[in-house]
Parts: C-alpha cells; structure tokens; sequence
C-alpha cells in the first residue's frame, strides 16, 4: 500500500439524551474522524473517542489532535501498513485513543484495499454480534424502569447500568423486581469506588448480576485483585487494561476474570488481538468489546472486534438510533429482531461515511504531509 494522505476532520455529535456516568455527564461529544488515502483514491475512515475532558483517561480531543498532528503524523511513512504503525509510533508514551484513531483508519483502508470486510480481514467468526446497552444514572429510580424498559422492548438482550456512590445497590434492586432474575444485568462505576466501600458490593453480590465493571480505581489492579477474593459476582476490568501488558498483570495478580476491551482505549485493533489472543486464546477467559459512544464510525471498528471467538458476552454496541438523531454513515446501524447487529459483507468497516455531511458539519479540519519512505 502506498498511502498519500492523512486527513482529520472535528465534528461534534448530539447525543439524543443525556448520558450520565460516575465521573459526568455528556450530550454533546466531539469527535475526530480520520481519513486516511491511499494512492488509488481508496480511503479508511476511523474515529477518535477522547472527550472533551480528561475524566475517563488523562486524553481529550485536544490531546489527540495535537498528539496526532505533531507526533504521529511525522512517523507515517507511505509504505505503513496496520500491523507496522504500532512500532513507528511506539516511542510516543500512550494517547492510545490518538494512535488508535490513525491506527483503526489503516485497518480499514487495508482491508477495503483487499476487499474484504474488516471483520472478516482481522480474523473474525461471526455474522451478528450480541447486542447490549449501556444505560447512563437516570435521575429518579423511575426514570431508570422506564428507560430499561423501552430498551427490552427494542430488543436489547443486556442491561448495563452505570452506579456511583450512592445510586448502586438501590437501582439494581428496583430492576431485579420489576424485571425478574432473567434479565442479563451488570453495572459499571467507572473507577467511582475504593476497596473501603467492600460493603456496597457484597450487597450487590446478591444480585445476580453477570459482572462488576471496574468498580475501584482507573489504573489500579492491586485491590481490585482484593475485592475479587471477596466477592463471587466477577469483576471485569475498562479503564484499567490499557495494553497486554496490564492484562497479563491482572490475570497474575487475579484482579478480574473479564476485559471489555475498547479497541481505542488500548491503541487500536493491533493491540485488542494481543489483548484477545493472551485473554481468550492462552487463559480462555472471555472478553466482550465496549464503547465510547462512537458515531457510526467508530462502531464500524468496534462491531468487527466483537466478532472476534473470545467475545463471548453481549457487548456495548447498540443501535445508532440509541444514540444520535441521525448518524455520519450510510445505513445506519440497527438491531436485528433477535438482539444483534449484523456484520456487514461491504469491504471495510461496511458503511458510507456521509462525508459531504461531515465536511459540512467540520469544526476544524486538516491534511498531513506524509513522510517519504525508503
Ligand atoms: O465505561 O464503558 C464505559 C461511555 C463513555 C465512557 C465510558 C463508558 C461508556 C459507556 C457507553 O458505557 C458504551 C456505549 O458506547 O454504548
Ligand atoms: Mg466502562
């Protein structure tokens, strides 16, 4: 592949409602797309998830854009490829959701280059990945029922609630009785809690939920391995495993028996196979893929990670109806009768990025020299 061009364009998306986590609340999010082109004119297209602040990692829009624009784009040579980019950029220290957005854009010019669809092209098994939801702190308890409730009758086989300190125990309560033990129910605190709040979850162990998502700190393994000793409901760790090399610690020190891996939030698809291939095909644990709120995008990555043999749990893929009025890609996604999102046959990612529309919604936008190769 000979690539000739690195193009980044900010927009800002509307979520259709608010969402609500442990650390804030969003409606509006940026996001920086990427292209990337090669010679011929075929592109790859893939997204940047930092948020505007630095409250589920230390990265923000700002970040990537400056880390990409004056550290990244430097190293790109015309001859880079997927699988090589990691080393030409392994001397910048993280901003893995800013390696990850050129990265990802790479995997999907490649594999449109070779006509195949992304999924297929990084190794994946399945047609249709499990599709759950990921519901934000609601701000009453029946609020919560009401929005949980319309999700199932959309068809979402999981629930995920967001909890903090304070609004944990109680809406997991409120759901069991409204919704009987059959509903596949787990939650995430986003590093909210310390190993002193042990109580809350031997409370919510009662629950039967399928995991806890990172309950303690964001890059701590050490009491989470603590609390996992005392508490049978599994821990599944996000912020916490940045690479493989946080996985292997976890798996040694027995901090979680679960990863949602989030393709970005480990420095792109390289990386999540790494991730996938020690978690799933050394220890045969499972692992599931999460999100950022991606636009149809940066679900296009994520829905050919879920395809991957060691997903084995519902992921935070949902509709693109869940979250905006109207997506940046041709079709949109949707959820099948049956609970999942198709994977797509189309080379690539599988969807048109409406890119007239995205141009005109452009908040900044630029075009990288590349270097020359050898
Ligand atoms: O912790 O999984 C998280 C969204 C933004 C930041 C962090 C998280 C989330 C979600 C949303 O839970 C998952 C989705 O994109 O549907
Ligand atoms: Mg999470």
């Amino acid at each position: 592949m000979e690539l000739r061009k690195l193009e980044l364009i900010e927009v800002r998306v509307r979520l259709r409602s608010e969402f609500e986590t442990s650390f804030g609340k969003t409606v509006e999010r940026p996001a920086i797309l990427v292209r990337v082109e090669e010679k011929g004119g075929e592109e790859g297209w893939a997204e940047v998830v930092a948020d505007e602040g630095p409250w589920y990692s230390y990265e923000t829009n700002e970040t990537a854009w400056l880390v990409i624009t004056k550290f990244i784009a430097g190293q790109l040579r015309t001859d880079v490829s997927a699988r090589g980019f990691p080393a030409l950029v392994s001397r910048i220290r993280g901003h893995n959701m800013a390696k990850a957005g050129v990265e990802m854009a790479l995997w999907d010019l490649e594999a449109r280059l070779n006509s195949r669809p992304l999924w297929r092209y990084i190794g994946g098994v399945r047609d249709r990945i499990l599709s759950g939801v990921s519901v934000g702190i609601q701000p009453s308890l029946e609020q919560l029922v009401r929005v949980v409730s319309g999700y199932i009758e959309e068809g979402y086989g999981r629930v995920k609630i967001k909890i903090k300190p304070g609004y944990d125990v109680e809406p997991v309560r409120r759901l069991r009785k409204e919704f009987g033990e059959g509903l596949r129910l787990q939650v995430d605190a986003n590093a909210a809690y310390t190993i002193s709040d042990i109580d809350v979850f031997r409370e919510l162990d009662k629950y039967g939920l399928l995991m806890i998502e990172q309950p303690l700190g964001w890059r701590d393994l050490v009491d989470h391995a603590e609390l996992a000793r005392h508490i049978r409901t599994p821990i599944c760790l996000d912020e916490s495993v940045q690479d493989l090399g946080d996985a292997k610690a976890a798996y040694l020190l027995g901090s979680a028996l679960i990863i949602n891996v989030k393709p970005p939030r480990v420095g792109g698809l390289g990386e999540t196979l790494r991730i996938h291939d020690f978690w799933y095909g050394q220890l045969g644990r499972p692992i599931w893929i999460g999100g950022m709120l991606e636009t149809g995008v940066g679900r296009g990555h994520l829905v050919a990670a879920a395809t991957l043999p060691g997903v084995k749990y519902h992921s935070d893929i949902s509709a693109s109806s869940r979250y905006y009025e109207e997506d940046i890609v041709e079709p949109p996604w949707t959820l099948n009768k049956d609970g999942t999102i198709s994977a797509p046959e189309r080379p690539g990612i599988g969807v048109e990025v409406l890119s007239d529309k995205v141009y005109r919604m452009a908040k900044r936008r630029l075009e990288v020299p590349l270097a020359q190769g050898p």
